[in-house]
């Protein structure tokens, strides 16, 4: 029998469909029904919204503080876990500099609960070095639409998919990574939009699309140039939004001269007539929107790809306007709200930069005290200075980056090498186990706060049932840290005044309360004086910059390409049943019966000529490490090319992925490294990687 009913949010994907939780009369979580009348999911959620019950369910959960003594763990209490990485903390600081300590937040967190890991890394540490999982998801995003548009954020909103005549997904895969989105583009191309997908994986969508541009990876902006050169070729810009709303054109138009569809063929590997039809449907639409996502992003040229993008969008004048816009895909369910907090080194909640001596200055008078100065490290920054002995201590929650930063080999040996580490969970994984300590997390069905979906939205999750045990949200233990460290910088009743403190200092949130919030089923911000409603479309008359600023951009082959010792080229993706690291997703058995725990896409040919059969155990090496897994055999992946998600702790993709990152926001390149595939015998069952580890 239900005894409460909470209305609340979806945490997994960035969508951030609406759901209503249960608990029964023993105060456990037991039934998700989806909420009808939500603005963006309209009575739908897809299997992993459905299973959240299993996600946070409590036997699955870390319950005490725990310590680590030799190679097990051991409860202690708050008190004494708190007071000793307080002390540890201090010491640390004080013999090498607060550089030589940071925070890593979560994207699954609430906003409340980010808000705090910055205000606590800036205030209490005196530190930037605070980061989060955007870094490797779509740091590019807000470096490159904000160079190019002023805003680093989707432009449009999620409904728009029903208004376009043009649907453009690129380096996306919606109904695996974002279904119910997904579903709504399948809807949107059933009732007449023309769908073109780019991407070299023929996904799902790829397969119901007018066009599919199924290029070599690592190729979008020789391609995205060739589509600019055709439009400007043809007169299909739009020249008055250029002349009303642009800089940069001149350039631009030059930039791209010589690069015909004919001349990038054999970089993208796309006919040049596929090139030029992609290019006339996109420009001469009415309303055409772009969608996109990792395989945008997720490259050594990921800044630049997105700029490229943009450039596209603008010199169309597909922007400002209903079903148009240029939308990344926010991955986590907070992932926006995470990076509109604050919780990346270089700048403070609102992308107030964390350089200026003004924002500096505000932020110091409002929270009473002095705050960082010098500047921060990104988190794979954290990573390799750890490795060289520059930085000692780090306090993360909410994420495992031993199974999802690329190189797992060194992503460990790097958080072996910490004098402190510190990890809040809800459950035990891979990193929580090199951790000194364990804090116990509360789940988002144990707590108030907000999530900010990837159209801007920002929504309340309400508590269903307490924490299990003496686990605590976020933001609170982070105050008792906070506390014991001597600083009252964190003290809040609530998560309301956490909310109204943030709010106060950032302005695309200013005119946002909890009371708002929860009568409009959200507010898409900016929601300040001149937008009380919230914003569903940015940019609708000027840019926060003024004039867009047109960019050109280069195409950069990927850092490694495929040779005679690692002939085939991997790439990640995703798979619908799991999610990031799995800790949560994998709890579920509907959901972990799905697929094996593991898999390497391969391409028949390739199959072929390695023997190796379907569902057949087989070792991938790269030069950095060595996983064996099961392979499907599929045309969806080109000849060359392999494919293997990254959810699995016994076969993680990440053993294998390169480090080589963008210059601009050192997102390293996840989606393609040179590998080597060999058939097992047919008997043998694939090994996790930590046997692998023993045994070699
Ligand atoms: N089920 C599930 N859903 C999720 C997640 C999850 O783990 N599981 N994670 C969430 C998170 S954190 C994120 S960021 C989003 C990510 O969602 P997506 O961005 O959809 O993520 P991916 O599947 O990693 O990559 C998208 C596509 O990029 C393609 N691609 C690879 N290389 C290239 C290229 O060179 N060019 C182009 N055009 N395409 C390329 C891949 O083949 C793939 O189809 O999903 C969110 N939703
Ligand atoms: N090879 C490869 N690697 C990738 C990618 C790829 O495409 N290919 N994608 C990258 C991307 S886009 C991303 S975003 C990252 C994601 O990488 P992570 O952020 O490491 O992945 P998650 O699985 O989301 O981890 C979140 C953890 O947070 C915990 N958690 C959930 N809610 C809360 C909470 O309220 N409080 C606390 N304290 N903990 C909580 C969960 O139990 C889970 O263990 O992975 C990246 N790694
Ligand atoms: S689409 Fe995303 S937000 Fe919606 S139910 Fe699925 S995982 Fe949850
Ligand atoms: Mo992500």
């Amino acid at each position: 029998m239900q005894s409460k009913v909470v209305k609340t949010v979806c945490p997994f994907c960035g969508v951030g469909c609406g759901m209503y939780l249960a608990r029964d009369s023993e105060g456990k979580v037991c039934s998700v029904t989806p909420q009808w009348d939500h603005p963006i999911s309209k009575g739908k959620l897809c299997d992993k919204g459905w299973s959240t019950v299993y996600a946070v369910s409590p036997e699955n959960r870390i319950t005490h503080p725990l310590k680590k003594e030799v190679d097990k763990f051991v409860p202690v209490s708050w008190d004494e876990a708190l007071s000793s990485i307080a002390s540890s903390l201090t010491e640390i600081i004080d013999e090498s500099g607060s550089g030589a300590v940071g925070v890593i937040s979560s994207a699954r967190a609430t906003n409340e609960d980010n808000y705090a890991a910055q205000k606590f890394a800036r205030s209490v540490l005196k530190t930037n070095n605070v980061d989060h999982c955007a870094r490797i998801c779509h740091s590019p995003t807000v470096a490159g639409l904000k160079q190019v548009l002023g805003s680093g954020a989707m432009t449009n909103s999620t409904d728009d998919v029903f208004k376009a005549d043009v649907i453009v997904v690129i380096g996306a895969d919606p109904t695996e990574n974002h279904s119910v989105l997904g579903g709504q583009v399948i809807e949107a191309k059933l009732a007449g939009a023309t769908l073109i997908v780019v991407d070299p994986r023929i996904t799902r969508l790829a397969k119901l699309a007018d066009i599919h541009l199924q290029l070599n990876p690592g190729t979008n902006i020789a391609l995205i140039n060739a589509m600019i050169h055709v439009i400007l070729g043809n007169q299909w810009h739009d020249q008055d939004f250029i002349e009303r709303r642009c800089e940069g054109f001149e350039t631009l138009v030059s930039h791209v001269d010589k690069v015909t569809p004919e001349s990038v063929e054999e970089i993208t590997g796309l006919e040049p007539l596929l090139i030029r039809q992609a290019a006339q449907y996109y420009s001469q639409a009415e309303r055409a929107m772009i969608l996109y996502g990792m395989g945008i992003t997720q490259f050594v040229t990921g800044t630049s790809s997105v700029m490229a993008l943009a450039d596209l969008a603008l010199v169309c004048g597909h922007i400002g306007k209903p079903g148009t816009g240029i939308n990344p895909l926010r991955g986590q369910n907070n992932v926006q709200g995470a990076c509109d907090m604050g919780c990346l080194p270089n700048v403070y909640p609102g992308y107030q930069l964390a350089d200026q001596q003004a924002t500096q200055v505000r932020f110091s008078h409002a929270w009473g005290t002095k705050v960082a100065e010098s500047t921060g490290l990104t988190s794979l920054g954290m990573t390799k200075a750890a490795l060289a002995g520059q930085f000692r201590a780090q306090i993360l929650f909410g994420e495992d980056p031993v199974v999802t930063d690329p190189d797992q080999n060194h992503v460990r040996e790097a958080y072996k090498s910490l004098d402190l580490l510190v990890v809040a969970e809800l459950t035990m994984t891979e990193t929580a186990k090199l951790a000194d300590y364990i804090l116990p997390a509360a789940s988002f069905a144990e707590k108030s706060g907000t999530f900010t979906n990837c159209e801007r939205r920002v929504q309340r999750i309400r508590p269903l049932i307490d924490p299990p045990g003496e686990a605590k949200g976020d933001w609170q233990w982070l105050s008792a840290l906070a506390e014991a460290m001597g600083s009252e910088c964190l003290k809040w009743p609530d998560s309301e005044a956490v909310f109204d403190e943030m709010a106060s200092l950032t302005p695309p949130y200013q005119g946002m309360d909890y009371h708002k919030l929860a009568l409009h089923d959200g507010l898409q911000w900016p929601c300040n004086d001149e937008a009380p409603q919230g914003t569903r479309i940015l940019h609708q008359s000027t840019f926060p910059i003024g004039r867009a600023r047109l960019t050109p951009v280069n195409y950069v082959p990927i850092d490694e390409s495929a040779d005679e010792f690692y002939p085939l080229l991997l790439t990640t993706n995703r798979l619908h049943f799991h999610y990031g690291c799995g800790s949560m997703s994998r709890k579920s058995p509907l959901l972990e019966r799905e697929t094996p725990p593991g898999i390497l896409f391969i391409h028949p040919v390739d199959a072929e000529a390695l023997s190796i059969e379907p569902y057949g155990p087989v070792g991938v090496r790269s030069r950095r490490g060595y996983v064996e897994t099961r392979a499907v055999i599929t045309k969806d992946v080109a000849p060359g090319l392999v494919s293997m998600p990254y959810h699995f702790k016994e076969a993680p993709s990440n053993q294998l992925t390169n480090t080589a990152q963008d210059p601009v926001t050192k997102m390293p390149e996840l989606k393609a490294c040179a590998v080597a595939v060999v058939a097992l015998p047919a008997d043998h069952i694939p090994s996790p990687v930590w046997q692998l580890k023993e045994d070699s």
